[in-house]
């Protein structure tokens, strides 16, 4: 019996999905239609979950909305009735109607049903819970993201990669889950981890250590945005999560693995780097360079973006955010380093060789 409620279920809610999810689009103003015809999904439509946890909490959305859509329902209606049916009328005598005083009925209807529902929510909610902190198996992907004021910098302890702002994770097929499981800490304040189509909003904590998980059912990317107002430049602190087939994954491993190639053509800006704080502040693993607070760049020329997805990565751009980074992200923590259009030159030619 509970199978087949959960199926119907399961029917109505695919059918509700496909109807929010154009509404959805349509109220974000992305429904855009491909060559075939076919919507495709703005890359952050909480409508268009695709991924596990964040398939559950859409799920428990649509029952709540549905259980509270007809209460409402009922409500109005009642309302409306009364309303109509017992206005004052012309020939009213003006005597009160007819009192009555408690119906042990109407009392018991009242307080069950309420009860009911609540608690068909409350178990909804809870088996949704269980979903969403389901603990990590033992073989999943695992990944640090630790927040910074304003960029994200993503670890990948069993792997020894260190990357940033571009998170890379595997496709994970439902009939053999590859999930990655995502443990949230924070260097300086809070930030929240939210992208909409793969999982809930978690917060990222200093000195609170939180966890998520996500199994993306599709490739492609996905954007979020750091939910949290962490200081000046929350606005920027964009998320980029890169779903891949299994082998471009472990691709990508592979190259991220290497220690930073080294060209002789750019070891005057690589001096530059080394003599003008960058060092203090960034790695380039294989190199002197070995700060933290600010992204690692051993393989900056495999990002897509620089600053969070502030910009795109171009050479004009990483020139441009070298001499004040102020023009492209203001309040961002790196100083402009008052370097002149030489140096400027020279060094944008060494991040180039970050490959
Ligand atoms: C005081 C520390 C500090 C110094 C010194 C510093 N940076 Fe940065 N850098 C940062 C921080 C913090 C960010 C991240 C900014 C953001 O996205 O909000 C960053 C970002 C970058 C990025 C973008 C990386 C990405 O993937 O988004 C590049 C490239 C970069 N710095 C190059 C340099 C170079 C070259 C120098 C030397 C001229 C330098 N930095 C000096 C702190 C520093
Ligand atoms: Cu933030």
């Amino acid at each position: 019996m509970q199978t087949s409620g959960m199926q119907t279920r399961r029917m109505n809610n695919s059918f509700a999905r496909g109807v929010l999810h154009v509404v959805g689009a349509l109220v974000c103003g992305k429904l855009s239609f491909g060559e075939s015809g076919a919507p495709s999904t703005s890359p952050t439509n909480i409508f268009a979950p695709a991924s596990t946890p964040a398939d559950s909490i859409f799920g428990l959305s649509l029952f709540v909305l549905a259980v509270t859509a007809a209460i409402f329902v009922v409500v109005a209606s009642l309302l409306v009735y009364c309303v109509v049916k017992f206005k004052k009328r012309k020939d009213d005598d003006g005597r009160e109607p007819a009192q009555v005083y408690g119906s042990n009925q109407v009392e018991l209807a009242w307080t069950v049903i309420p009860v009911l529902i609540v608690a068909a929510l409350f178990m909804a909610t809870a088996r949704v819970i269980a979903t969403v902190q389901n603990p990590q198996p033992g073989n999943a992907l695992e990944v640090i993201a630790v927040g910074h004021q304003f960029w994200w910098e993503y670890r990948y302890p069993r792997l020894q990669v260190v990357t940033a702002n571009e998170l890379h994770v595997p496709v994970s097929d439902p009939a053999h889950p590859t999930p990655t499981f995502i443990k949230l800490l924070s260097a300086d304040t809070d930030h929240s981890f939210w992208v909409p189509r793969l999982a809930g909003k978690t917060d990222l904590i200093p000195n609170h250590p939180n966890s998520m998980w996500i199994d993306p059912h599709e490739t492609g990317l996905y954007l979020g945005q750091c939910a949290q107002y962490c200081g000046t430049q929350h606005a920027k602190m964009l998320l980029r999560i890169y779903v891949q087939s299994q082998n471009d994954f472990d691709h990508w491993i592979q190259e991220q693995r290497q220690p930073g190639r080294r060209s002789t053509d750019a070891s005057q800006g690589q001096r530059i780097f080394e003599t003008t704080a960058c060092m203090n502040c960034h790695t380039v693993a294989g190199t002197a360079a070995n700060g933290r607070f600010g992204p690692d760049l051993t393989h900056l020329m495999s990002r897509d973006t620089i600053a969070a997805g502030a910009a795109p990565n171009t050479p004009e751009n990483l020139r441009l955010w070298i001499r004040n980074p102020e023009a492209i992200k203001p309040g961002s923590l790196m100083p402009a380093m008052e370097l002149n259009d030489q140096e400027l030159d020279a060094l944008t030619s060494y991040l180039e060789t970050l490959r």
